[in-house]
């Protein structure tokens, strides 16, 4: 077996945060005098808090100084945290585990590469961050997905080379990320959305250890 860096989003690989998300953003957005709809929270989908209040803006036509502009996304972040708080290991994405245990059993190792700044405090919650030998999050990167700046940390982080890495991502930035740093893409959710993607599974329980054995021997 060859040694391959297994690098995972959080968001919508893992657990299913972007529902915080959109009630966090909606909250706001409804105190700003507008309406936010589950159908423009799949632009936020991958994308760096900064960039998702500068969205969100746009949608309610709204100018903000840089006071107001880092005063809301507090606010949001404060409200996003609450429910975050409550969250525990059922709300682990089915087979999420499955795919950790063989890897850690195998020794592979394992990254998450998420654009979230509270990565951690997450999979602390799920109780899956003893899994991961490297956290590269919001808290590193200067550059969001699709540029490939976050796995490449990951990577390096890991000791392994970009192209020996395989990506689990649900974003369309994050699939091209993993592009851009000529890593393997595996792309989780809708085919349709994530055609770039090297691979497309709809989820987690869809991936045979087979395949990941496959992987590994094949690179
Ligand atoms: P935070 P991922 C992303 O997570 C979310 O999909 C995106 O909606 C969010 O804005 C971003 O994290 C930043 O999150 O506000 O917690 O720093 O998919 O890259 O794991
Ligand atoms: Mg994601």
């Amino acid at each position: 077996m060859n040694k391959i860096g297994f690098i995972f989003d959080l968001d919508g690989v893992i657990v299913d945060t972007a529902k915080y998300h959109y009630l966090a953003w909606k909250k706001l957005a409804n105190e700003l005098g507008f309406e936010f709809t589950e159908d423009q929270n799949e632009l936020f989908k991958g994308v760096s808090r900064k960039r998702c209040m500068e969205i969100l803006l746009d949608i309610g036509n709204i100018e903000a100084n840089t006071e107001q502009f880092n005063r809301w996304m507090i606010e949001k972040n404060v409200d996003y945290l609450a429910y975050i708080e409550k969250m525990n290991e059922s709300e682990i994405l089915p087979d999420v585990p499955k795919i950790l245990n063989y890897l850690k059993e195998n020794k592979m190792p394992i990254a998450l590469g998420s654009a979230s700044k509270n990565a951690k405090p997450i999979l602390e919650k799920v109780h899956l961050l003893h899994y991961f030998d490297v956290i590269a999050d919001g808290n590193n990167v200067t550059k969001a997905k699709p540029d490939p700046e976050v796995f490449l940390i990951a990577a390096k982080q890991l000791g392994v080379a970009p192209e020996n890495c395989v990506v689990f991502e649900d974003a369309v930035a994050g699939v091209e990320a993993a592009n851009a740093a000529k890593m393997v893409s595996i792309g989780i959710g809708n085919k349709k959305i994530l055609s770039h993607a090297d691979y497309n599974f709809n989820n987690f329980k869809e991936i045979e250890i087979e395949f990941i054995k496959e992987l590994t021997e094949r690179r």
